[in-house]
Order: structure tokens, then sequence, then C-alpha cells
């Protein structure tokens, strides 16, 4: 690990050390080059005085040189209150090349707008390399980073189930079917059933950051066939609250870290403001919100649209939740149980679930499920699924405890919590009914 990163270039002054990175720019003029090196974490200047003769050969070697090659280079770091980038320079007495790159770039990459997000994504690797994409997924890694704390500190373990499954769990959303052997399986749409066997084999608290596949042929800026699903379950709840009360001090104890390491950032490169949640989220059922937003903003819902949210209920609800209770998340609850899965628990025929919508858009389904092998049975037959997921069943045969959890779509939170247009462009590499590549 002796790659010296530019962040912590400070502690270098007046040593010679080695420094490698991208060419990011050069300036080649008539007694002096510039070079703007770039690594994950920095830039730094480095300067090439042409008329001394023993810079002859990196002279040379820099005339050559193309933008976003990378280079090895060895020299002495010096202060230099002249030099706009950081108020220093790097003073070479060799040059490497370690890689070239094509003189000419095939999309430009410090303007995103100059051309459309999937000639960008054609070339992910070289969009990636803006600024802007770039940071995407640090701030990620540390979101996700400071989730798995809270719940790490709160005695969860984190577990690894498979992705290649026998039976669908989520009957609602589609799903990919593949070859295996000579037989049929499918792509899990969720760790469901194995976060819940982990509660019949005694562990009480668990959670998994792991692909969830979705076959939906759907192109919106909210939906991809891959997405990461950051799922947990608990035990011996006592209701879904309990469920939406670990969300929320969740999520708060996140954005508050996040906003401590990047709220300036954040606001600089994206222009949004990390807004740590100050108030308890706001909690409503489905068809009481349905009656504000008529109320507020004249909204009205085609009676074979009410028993779920629709786009447009989504976002209006993020401008209720803000207008009655200064919250940009708001929880709703109480959708009838033909538009929820067959797991969710249910009181007076009521599923004890709810959704969680975040800046207008669903962001987590969370709820407490029934662990009743009798009733669970009658409520899978009622969806006409109990052949398929006997195996599932069968973990609520021999002593399961009460217990609850939800799935989060990270790369939908990432988009919202950024304030990035669409989820294209808030994963790495975004997989659509139409990509499949890089
Ligand atoms: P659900 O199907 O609502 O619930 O998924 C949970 C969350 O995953 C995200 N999500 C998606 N993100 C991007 N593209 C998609 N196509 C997509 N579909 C879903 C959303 C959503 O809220 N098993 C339950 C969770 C549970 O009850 O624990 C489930 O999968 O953020």
């Amino acid at each position: 690990m002796k790659k010296i990163f530019f962040k912590d270039l400070e502690n270098y002054f007046d040593k010679e050390i080695e420094i490698s990175g991208f060419v990011e720019n050069i300036r080649n003029i008539k007694w002096v080059q510039f070079l703007v090196l770039r690594d994950s974490t920095d830039k730094v200047q480095v300067t090439i005085e042409k008329s001394e003769e023993a810079n002859k050969e990196m002279a040379d070697l820099v005339n050559n040189l193309t933008v976003e090659s990378t280079i090895k280079v060895t020299g002495t770091l010096k202060k230099n209150d002249n030099v706009r980038l950081r108020g220093m320079e790097f003073i070479p007495t060799k040059i490497e090349v370690t890689s070239t790159s094509d003189a000419e770039l095939p999309i430009n990459i410090h303007d995103k707008e100059a051309q459309l997000i999937d000639q960008r994504l054609d070339y992910r690797w070289l969009d990636l390399r803006n600024e802007y994409n770039f940071n995407i997924f640090k701030i990620q890694s540390d979101l996700v980073k400071y989730m798995r704390e809270y719940l790490y500190n709160n005695d969860f373990t984190e577990i690894h189930t498979p992705k290649l499954i026998g039976a669908a769990s989520e009957s609602g959303s589609e799903v990919f079917e593949v070859k295996y052997f000579d037989r049929k399986a499918y792509l899990a749409q969720s760790p469901q059933f194995y976060k819940q066997m982990a509660m019949a084999s005694g562990y009480d608290r668990v959670f998994e950051v792991a692909p969830v596949f979705r076959a939906e042929n759907s192109n919106t800026n909210r939906h991809t066939t891959e997405f990461t699903g950051f799922d947990l379950e608990f035990a011996y709840i006592d209701s879904y609250r309990d469920v939406m009360d670990l969300e929320e001090e969740l999520l708060t104890y996140a954005l508050t870290k996040l906003n401590e390491k990047y709220g300036e950032k954040v606001k600089e490169i994206y222009g949004k403001e990390i807004v740590v949640p100050k108030v308890k989220f706001p909690r409503i059922k489905l068809s009481d919100l349905y009656l504000e937003l008529e109320k507020r903003y004249d909204y009205k819902i085609d009676d074979s649209e009410k028993n779920d949210l629709t786009t447009e209920a989504e976002r209006l609800s993020y401008k209720y939740a803000m207008e009655e209770f200064g919250s940009e998340f708001i929880f709703v609850t109480d959708f009838p149980k033909d538009k929820r899965a067959f797991y969710h628990m249910r009181k007076n025929d009521v599923p004890e679930g709810y959704d969680l919508i975040y800046r207008g858009v669903e962001i987590t389904t969370g709820a407490q499920r029934e662990h009743r092998y009798d009733v669970l049975k009658k409520q899978a037959e009622e969806k006409g699924l109990d052949k398929d997921i006997e195996f599932y069943l069968e973990f609520f045969k021999y002593g399961c405890p009460p217990h609850g959890g939800f799935g989060l779509g990270i790369d939908r939170l990432t988009m919202l919590v950024l304030g990035i247009p669409s989820i294209k462009e808030s994963m790495m590499i975004f997989r659509g009914p139409n990509r499949l590549t890089p």
C-alpha cells in the first residue's frame, strides 16, 4: 500500500517521493510544461522547466503525452503560493508512462451535458472520471457504511443469502428465469424468505446488502432490473410500528453522519442539502393520504388506482409532508391486502405494513410478518402460491418468533440524497431492459 494519496501530500513537502495518477490536463508553453495529475482523492500540479538541460528527456516525453494517460513521477513536492491548485507543485526528476490513452476520447468527461446519457453509459468507466459522477460512489460507500454501522451497534448480524432460487418471493413483480441444468431457477427478487429463515434459526437480528433482480420492463428514472437491496429483519417485535421506529432511527443516524462528512461537498457539487431529520417521520393511512391530497392539491385519484400509491401521489405526499410536518419522509400505511405480499401480518384484514416515501419517491417496503404457520399458509393459498413455496412455509412449523423487517433500495436512496435526476446515474453500472453492457 505504498501509493501516496494526493489528499495526504501536505505531509511530504521537500521530500523525494513517487506519485502516480491520471494526467488530467497538459499545458505546454514556451519555457515550462504544467501537468495536472488526478487520483481518487485530489489533484496536484507537476511543473517541468524546459530550459534545464537535465529535464530535456522529460520535456520530450510530455510533448508526446496524451491526457487521461497514467504516469508515475519521481521528484520533490514544493510549496508555491503562486500555484492556484493547493499552493503546491511537484518538481519531477523522472516521469514514467504507465498507460497511454488514445488521443481522442469518445465522450467529453468534463462536461456531462455534452452528450446524451446513453452515450455516456456506453463509456461508463470514462463517464465516472467526471467529478460529479465519481463522487456519487464515494459518498454512497460511506452512506452504506453508516447504515451498517448503526446495525452493528445494535447487535445485527450480516448474512449472505442465495441469489439463485427455486421460487419467486414477491408475486407482484416479475422474475427472471434462468436455465439451471435440467430445470428452471429464478434470480432472487428479494432475500425475503431467507432473512425470515434466519429468524426461524434464532438469529434475532439480521441484515443483508446484496443484488436484487426485477424483470420489470419499465424505463423510468427510478426503475432498474438489478439494484442493491438493503434488507433487514428482526425478532420479538410487537408491531410493524417497531419496524418503522427502527428505520427512522437508522436513517437519521446515517444522514447525520453523512452530513458531517459530506454536507459541504454535496452542496458544492450537487447543489443539494443533506437534511438531517429533526422530527418524527409522519405516518398516514393510504386512504387518508388520498383525502388530504384531494383537499389540498385537488388531486383526484381514479377508483381503479386508489388501492396503491401512484407516482404522482408519491410526489404530492412529499409536498404534504413538508408543508404539514416539515419532514422529507412520510410513512404510508394500511394498504389493502390485494396490493401487499402474502407474508405481511394482517389485523382486521389490513396488512400491518408500510411504504416509506422520501423526497417524493418510495424507498422502502416494510412490515410485521405473519409467523403463524396456519395463517401464513392460508394467506399464501389465497394468492395461489402455496405449492411453490412449501419449503418456506416449513420455516414456521418448529417455532419462529414474531418478527418484521424492511427492504430499502440503495440506488434510489443515493439518487434522492444527492438529487440526481435518474437512477441510471446513481448506480455505478446501470442495468435496464435495454442495457446489459458495459
Ligand atoms: P419492494 O418490492 O417494495 O419490497 O422492494 C423494496 C425496495 O426496493 C427498491 N426497489 C427498486 N429499486 C430500483 N428498481 C426497481 N425496479 C425496484 N424495485 C424495488 C425500492 C423498494 O422500496 N421483500 C420486500 C421488502 C420487505 O418487506 O422487507 C420487497 O422486496 O426502494
